[in-house]
Formats: structure tokens, C-alpha cells, sequence
């Protein structure tokens, strides 16, 4: 797995052109060679700062800017060909970046639904997406299992990390992607006035669809190099920055950006990729949009840090990048990891993390422990000074702070994911691929399934057969070494895991469709 992306990162780097420069100096051998110097750095800062609780005299911002369907190896920083991202990527050169960051599903609603609550899709009982009313999934042709009534919307008797952190004397805002109530009023993706996130614990919360074409609005053609259109939900979110106060601040920014429609009103930055996209690429015009897309959010992205920097707040901020779930198959390469959004091979839930933290984090290490989005809520208490021993008793989540010093958390603790859903829905999915592959530029048919990964091992239960495959992921991050027959010790010891915390959590489960 290192070597897989010292080996990303080299082709990367030597792929780019004069940006390649700044690249490389996120590369492997920097990266490694800090890594090394770590025990030293660890001493000195466990002399400075004890315990993360001494923090906890004037605990930090916290800026977590949550984008959607953004694939592992997207970014330029993550060792994408041709992608510009400068401004996610900057956050990378004073961070910490994560190589086996976790979505905890594959799908929008459920994932938002894990991060805000600590807890996997199983135990907070949303492992799909929320619908503009009550009903059951129809697959035509009907399949042999029967998917759980759909959840609604986040229950407000959840928790979530925004309510505890008002609770802690924090000053919360959100913008953006909700899509934890139904649709509000006919509007796709809007948020509802009873349970969207002023009633989830957000203080300042301002509905805005910002400039991607879920606002609904026409942009004009832009052919200006450099130009964008303003963004309100970026716009938004900097005035939150910006304002005066006392208390610490919890602003998370949640993009619509990358997710589909995919298009874009730059020429010139439709221009830009159709000259450098090399002619053979497959799908080559859903690539050129794409890029020009991502180059979008990055643009907005860059404004928010521009914001941060100039609110003052920088230093005292921790900022956390991360991706909802994997990229959309038509549009992503999400090779080399097989599957893509919509199922839980490594395709569907791996993707990129980065978490920058002036007072914590060693500028530009690597960490290649696997965390999961659901870690986040204890992270965030932790660094509130919160004490969460009766609250952990009742998540999922493990806090990364210790992580973030440099210390090693426990490797064998397993994460769960819970997919008891078909996909996609109606005729859809009898036109879907049957099979899931390695860049299938394609949706595939999900079928209810779940996962859990403890150590290098990942094994995957399929509800139908009730059959398991079961993957080394240090030697086979594609996923196509199905070790379940060759270990079949592993492979029952997970299977009996992952059974008995599904059982444990009480998760709604794919029933026979009778
Ligand atoms: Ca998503």
C-alpha cells in the first residue's frame, strides 16, 4: 500500500508540468524522512502539551469543509494526473493526509447522517437516502431480498456534534449540503425548517445552493482564465468567519461540488483540460467536465482559506477536508480501487482526508492508519474539552487526536459498514452492470451487502448468499484476491464480527421478498 502511493505520487509528480515542483514536496522521501525524525518530534511535543486536555484551556476552531462524491486518488496531492487542485492540495502541505480514510457509506444521505452522529449507518438506522416521503425500494426486476423502509430523514433525537459543541460554548454555523430531511417543498435537496440544521444543533445555518446546478439558476459562459462565478454558500460561510466573538467557532461547509450534474459554464477551463487530457483517455469528455468541475470547488475552496487567514483565525483552527463517499462511476476513475460510489468495495468508501492543525499536526505527514468519517464526533469533542465517556459508550467513533500528535491508534479495532440496499432503483437496475469491476466507467448493481475491515483485512457479506469475500488490503488494494476460501479462519472470525455487531446494534436488515 505505501508503495502503491510513493509509486501514485511519482507519476504524479513527474506527470505535471511546472506545478510539479510544489507536488513533489509532498512526496514520499520528505514525507518519509519526517516520519523517521517522529520520535524525536514526539518527545518534544509531549514535553510541550501533556495531553490533549491541556488544549483544552482554549480549544480550537474547527473548520470542516465536508465535500461530496470526491474520489481517493482525485486530488493532485492523492497523485492525480492531470487534476488542478492548488488550493485543497495547500491545506495538504500543513497537515497531516490520510492514506486509508474511511467514508462510512457509500451514499450521501447515510455517510452525513455517520459523521454527524459518531455512529456507523447500522447503529443510527440511515444506510441510504433520504426521499420526499415514506416507502420501500421497488428494483424491477424484483430481487430476492427486500430493502429496509427508507429513513426519512436524521431523527432529532440524535445528538449530533453540533449540539455538543453549542453545548461546550462553541458558535456553530453550516452551509450547504443538508440532505438529512425529506426534500423540502418540492426542492430537491432542501432543507426543511423542522429538521434541517438549525434544528440539529447549528446556530447560524442560511439555506444556499450556492453556484453548482442543484441552485437551479443559469450561469452565464465565463471564457476568462481565472474567473469564477461567486459562490454564496463560500460567500456565507467567510461572513461566518469574519464575524466577532469570544467563543471558539464550529463551521462545516458542505459542498454540492463534485456531485452530478456535472457541467460547467468555464470555457476556458473546459479548454484547458480538453488540451492537456491526453487523446486516448477513455471517456474523455465526461473527464474534461469533470476536471473543470473539480478545479471549481478547489477555486471555492481557496476563497474559504483566503477567508480563514484573513478572519485571523488560522492558527487557532483545526481544518478538516473530507469526501462523503467515492466517486461517481461515469464521471471518476477511481482506479485503482474497484467499485465506485454505490458499494462498499474500496472504489465506494475510500477517499481522501486531510486535517491541517497549526498546534497538533506535523506539517505535511502521512498517516496510513484507516479512520473512518465517524471518528470525527469524538475528535471534535475531545478537542472541545468535552468529557465523552457516558457519550462514547454510545458511538462508533474513535477520537483521532491522539493520531493527529503522531501517536499510533489500536490497529486491530474493526469499522463496520452496513448497505442493506439495492442500487440502483426501478428499471435502472436491471440496465445496471451486474458486475462490479475496476473502472467500469458504468453503474454497477448493488446488492444488499456489509463490511468490515480490522487490520489489513476487509471482508464483505453479501445478504443475498450470504456469501463473504475477503481481501488483504496491504498486498491487494483492488480487491481481487478473494482470500475467503485460502483463509477461511479470517474469514469466519469476520463474518462472525461483523453478524455479531449488526445484531448488536440492532441494524435493519435486508428481509426475503416474499
Ligand atoms: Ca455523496
Amino acid at each position: 500500500m505505501v508503495r502503491f502511493l510513493h509509486k501514485l505520487q511519482s507519476v504524479g509528480a513527474a506527470s505535471r508540468r511546472d506545478s510539479g515542483n510544489a507536488k513533489s514536496q509532498l512526496g514520499a522521501f520528505k514525507t518519509e524522512s519526517r516520519r523517521k525524525a517522529a520520535p524525536t518530534a514526539f518527545i518534544l511535543l509531549f514535553v510541550l502539551l501533556p495531553s490533549a486536555l491541556s488544549l483544552n484551556a482554549s480549544p480550537p476552531n474547527i473548520l470542516f469543509i465536508l465535500v461530496d462524491d470526491l474520489a481517493w486518488s482525485d486530488l493532485e496531492s492523492y497523485g492525480h494526473p492531470w487534476h488542478d487542485t492548488p488550493h485543497i492540495d495547500s491545506i495538504a502541505q500543513d497537515s497531516m493526509r490520510f492514506t486509508q480514510a474511511y467514508a462510512p457509506a457509500p451514499i450521501c444521505s447515510a455517510s452525513r447522517a455517520s459523521i454527524l452522529t459518531g455512529k456507523t449507518t447500522a447503529r443510527v438506522g440511515l444506510e441510504f437516502v433520504v426521499k420526499p416521503e415514506a416507502g420501500e425500494q421497488v428494483i424491477i426486476p424484483p430481487q430476492t431480498l427486500k430493502a429496509p423502509p427508507i429513513t426519512l430523514s436524521l431523527d432529532l433525537d440524535e445528538k449530533t456534534i453540533a449540539e455538543h459543541l453549542t453545548e461546550a460554548g462553541y458558535e456553530t454555523g453550516y452551509f450547504g449540503k443538508w440532505h438529512l430531511n425529506p426534500h423540502y417543498n418540492g426542492v430537491y435537496n432542501g432543507w426543511s425548517p423542522t429538521e434541517g440544521p438549525g434544528q440539529q444543533g447549528f446556530k447560524v445555518a442560511e439555506e444556499d445552493f450556492g453556484s453548482h446546478p442543484y441552485s437551479r439558476s443559469e450561469l452565464a459562459e465565463i471564457d476568462t482564465p481565472g474567473r469564477f462565478h461567486p459562490d454564496g454558500i463560500t460567500e456565507k460561510a467567510i461572513r461566518f468567519l469574519k464575524q466577532e466573538r469570544d467563543a471558539p467557532f464550529f463551521l462545516m461547509v458542505s459542498h454540492f461540488y463534485v456531485h452530478t450534474p456535472i457541467r460547467s459554464p468555464y470555457t476556458w477551463l473546459l479548454k484547458k483540460y480538453d488540451e492537456r487530457i491526453p487523446a486516448d483517455v477513455p471517456h474523455r469528455n465526461q473527464r474534461i467536465k469533470y476536471a473543470a468541475f473539480l478545479e471549481t470547488l478547489d477555486h471555492y475552496t481557496g476563497q474559504l482559506l483566503d477567508g480563514l487567514e484573513s478572519s485571523g483565525h488560522s492558527k487557532s483552527t483545526l481544518v478538516v477536508f473530507l469526501s462523503d463517499n467515492g466517486g461517481h462511476p461515469e464521471y471518476v476513475s477511481n482506479k485503482p480501487l474497484r467499485g465506485s460510489k454505490w458499494n462498499l468495495y474500496e472504489g465506494g468508501i475510500r477517499v481522501p482526508m486531510i486535517v491541517r492543525w497549526p498546534d497538533g499536526v506535523s506539517p505535511g505527514s502521512l498517516c496510513h492508519s484507516p479512520v473512518i468519517g465517524y471518528d470525527l464526533f469524538p475528535s471534535f469533542l475531545e478537542l472541545a474539552g468535552i468529557e465523552p465517556k457516558t457519550i462514547l459508550e454510545n458511538i462508533d467513533g474513535k477520537s483521532l487526536v491522539a493520531l493527529l500528535q503522531g501517536k499510533e491508534l489500536e490497529s486491530s479495532r474493526p469499522l463496520y459498514w452496513h448497505f442493506p440496499y439495492y442500487h440502483p432503483e426501478g428499471e435502472k437496475f436491471g440496465n445496471a452492470l451486474p458486475t462490479i469491476g475496476i473502472d467500469d466507467f458504468a453503474v454497477s448493481q448493488t446488492r444488499p451487502h456489509s463490511a468490515i475491515r480490522k487490520g489489513d483485512y476487509k471482508l464483505i457479506y453479501f445478504d443475498e448468499d450470504r456469501r463473504t469475500e475477503l481481501y488483504n488490503l496491504s498486498k491487494d488494494v483492488s480487491e481481487q484476491n478473494d482470500l475467503s476460501d485460502v483463509q477461511p479462519e479470517v474469514a469466519r472470525a469476520l463474518k462472525t464480527s461483523l453478524l455479531q455487531y449488526l445484531q448488536s446494534v440492532n441494524a435493519r436488515r435486508a428481509t426475503p421478498n416474499l
